[in-house]
């Protein structure tokens, strides 16, 4: 065996050969490359999409952002800053076009800015907000390990980092960071005063992001920082001779899945922030005429829960509604042009799909055994619940989620137009109806239902949710072909936000316009 003069000797002839035989720049890079592993760049002197932290942005780089994006590799979370170039809150290919920009030197390298507000829901400026929604402040990377969100105390009288105000009154409010300290949600103790213009103020002083810097609270690329952001809230005031009609159905699983609708009594239709006052429930034949209503938009939950059922029950429903002036025969908005205006369907949720979701590892979601034993493709179809991430707006985690499939011509609002899902699931809950963290979603690849071709691996589409807090559908994030071409999965980072109605669109039949705007994290600006 060699002593350790003989393993000395070796690395010098062989550094002696590799400069003599390489020249000086191989010597260089070797002393270059010495100096980069014993200190890594000043964190000011690291451009954004420097991944290895050698202080410039290579092919090295987007390698690591490759495989980060694809699930092979998981960056930390403070590695992982620095590889969502767009700030869009996730890592995927619109990140690794942008790293490729920084390459070819078509872009100027840029310092990683303060982490900062991405979105709030509502946005500022945003009316006819439901008196039960919640108010989410969405950041560009994550808060610190340890910080903490306070809200208003009406013990101590402090305001808290997060607080919402109307008339000078601070509101009564629970404040939770999501575990993975994305994005901060007010819980109001109280419901939203109606017709009101309502004030919510970040405050980021003493707030620290992932790294340690100051959190940029107003978005001036200067640490700390307070913003407001005011929403209007709907209107609730029920007017004597004006209503809302329609019929309730309950759609049934039948063998081979095959789905059949009948109309269902004693379904419970209430207001929100009105639930005890302004309420009816479905006739035997599935009737319903909802008077006095508020005019103009309203919101109200459809709980076919109270219909009864065999071995399981009815879905329920939250959605937006209009009131007319002293019309007693205003039909609801029917949900697709085969559908007759005043139809509402609910789908039915046999016992067996919910299944209790763990606090300590993340659980699988796929559907009832007698849906798989119908039709076993459909095992593809999963949804991946992060540990103990389903809570209620009372903060009390866990909980049963299950899901099921729903008809695409039986949704609870029409698709925008032109928007063609070719497979649509509901996520139910036994109760709590917030997910902590994005719940990732896989369907099968199905052919597109415009060009009847199947996308290829690789391929971009969009997961589209109902939002039951809007009334809408919405574009939640992108979605991949995965690499066999089986399946469609949602991009690391993205996943289904709340329970409710969910499915895959072709990017391409969106067009972005209308009312269906396409966010940043999928594209747009
Ligand atoms: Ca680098
Ligand atoms: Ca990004």
């Amino acid at each position: 065996m060699p002593g350790n003069g003989d393993t000395l000797r070796s690395w010098w002839r062989a550094f002696r050969n590799s400069v003599l035989c390489h020249g000086r720049l191989q010597f260089f890079r070797s002393v270059l490359f010495c100096v980069f592993v014993i200190s890594p760049v000043h964190a000011a002197d690291r451009p954004v999409g420097d991944l290895d932290n050698d202080g410039v942005v290579t092919a090295l780089d987007l390698a690591r952002q490759i495989s980060h994006a694809s699930g092979q590799m998981v960056l930390p979370e403070g590695e992982a800053a620095y590889a969502d170039l767009n700030r869009d809150g996730i890592i995927n290919s619109y990140d690794s076009a942008l790293i490729i920009r920084r390459i070819l030197q078509t872009d100027e390298p840029a310092a990683l800015p303060l982490a900062a507000v991405l979105e709030t829901s509502p946005a500022n400026g945003e009316a006819g907000i439901a008196l039960t929604r919640e108010f989410t402040v969405h950041f560009t990377m994550p808060s610190a390990l340890d910080a903490v969100f306070a809200t208003y105390n009406p013990n101590t009288g402090a305001p808290g980092n997060l607080y919402a105000e109307f008339g000078g009154r601070r509101l009564l409010a629970r404040a939770e960071l999501s575990s993975d300290r994305r994005k901060a949600t007010l819980f109001f103790l109280e419901p939203l005063p109606s017709s009101a213009r309502v004030r919510v103020t970040f405050n980021s002083a003493g707030l620290k992001d992932i790294l340690g810097r100051n959190v940029d609270g107003d978005g001036d690329a200067v640490g700390g920082g307070v913003k407001a952001f005011d929403f209007d809230t709907l209107g609730i005031t029920p007017l004597t001779g004006t209503g809302v009609t329609g019929r309730v159905f309950g759609i049934d699983v039948g063998t081979n899945n095959a789905l059949s609708t009948r109309p269902l009594a004693g379904v419970t239709i209430t207001v929100d922030g009105a639930e005890q006052t302004l309420r009816t429930t479905t006739a035997t034949d599935g009737t319903f005429t909802l008077t006095p209503a508020p005019t103009g938009r309203f919101f109200v939950l459809v709980d076919g829960r109270t219909a009864g059922g065999t071995g399981g029950y009815y879905a329920f429903v939250g959605k937006a509604w209009e009131g007319i002036p002293g019309r007693l025969d205003t039909a609801v908005t029917p949900a697709t042009a085969d559908t007759a205006p005043g139809d509402i369907y609910l789908p039915f949720i046999p016992t067996g799909t919910l299944q209790p979701v763990s606090a300590t590892q993340d659980t699988t979601i796929t559907f009832s055994p007698s849906v798989l034993a119908a039709d076993p493709a459909l095992a593809d179809v999963q949804i991946m619940v992060p540990a103990n991430s389903l809570f209620a707006d009372n903060g009390a985690r866990g909980g049963r989620v299950g899901i099921a499939p729903v008809a695409p011509a039986r949704l609870p609002e029409p698709l925008p137009p032109g928007l063609k899902l070719p497979l649509v699931i509901t996520i139910q809950t036994d109760g709590a109806t917030n997910f902590d963290r994005p719940v990732p979603v896989r369907f099968p690849n199905l052919p597109d239902t415009t060009t009847g071709k199947k996308p290829l691996p690789g391929a971009k589409s969009a997961l589209v949710s109902f939002n039951h807090d809007t009334g809408t559908w919405e574009l939640v994030g992108p979605m991949t072909v995965a690499a066999d071409g089986k399946f469609v999965e949602t991009d690391p980072g993205v996943g289904v936000r709340q329970p409710g109605w969910h499915g895959n669109g072709p990017f391409g039949s969106l067009g972005g316009g209308g009312a269906f705007t396409m966010p940043r994290r999928c594209g747009g600006q």
